[in-house]
């Protein structure tokens, strides 16, 4: 009976060690689906969950605000993410601000963490830099997206 005591103490250790990771997990999984029950305009779409509170305001603001709340603004990166974000700009008549500019570089719409992006939904005739003044990009009623300038105003729609 000597070191079977300690192997199963080992054992234990193990199992706790299992069991830290898979609770962290869960608690990061519950901490975004909490913030979708939170506020009437959230969407799960696969991993991602998309939130807005209903806040409006210019794209500097709406993006230091999604990064406080421990998300970033809206970057849809395929048709279905796409058709989450066009429901929530239906439900409250509000067009946003994607977490996708070319402030960068005149042209070149990236992602937040300077990644090209992947996916995109342009209107006909979009981006065209209008007034040579749009590096930022919302999303119309219609799902369709838009250049426009970033110091407009537009619906806080963050991701988690
Ligand atoms: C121009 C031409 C319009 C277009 C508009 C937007 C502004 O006024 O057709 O809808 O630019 O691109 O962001
Ligand atoms: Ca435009």
């Amino acid at each position: 009976k000597g070191d079977s005591g300690l192997s199963e103490v080992n054992l234990m250790k193990r199992q706790v060690t299992a069991l830290e990771g898979q609770l962290k997990a869960l608690q990061a999984s519950f901490s975004k689906y909490q913030k979708v029950a939170a506020f009437p305009g959230g969407r799960i779409v696969g991993n991602k969950v998309f939130v807005t509170s209903g806040y409006e305001g210019n794209f500097d603001d709406l993006k230091q605000r999604c990064q406080q709340a421990g998300g970033q603004l809206a970057s849809p990166r395929n048709a279905a993410e796409n058709t989450a974000v066009q429901e929530i700009v239906v439900q409250y008549k509000k067009s946003v601000f994607l977490g996708v500019t070319d402030i960068q570089t005149e042209g070149r719409f990236k992602y937040l963490n300077g990644e090209a992006i992947v996916y995109s939904n342009w209107n006909t005739g979009e981006p065209n830099n209008d007034k040579r003044q749009e590096n930022c990009v919302e999303v119309y009623s219609n799902g369709k997206w838009n250049d426009k300038s970033c110091g407009e105003r537009r619906l806080m729609l963050c991701e988690f």
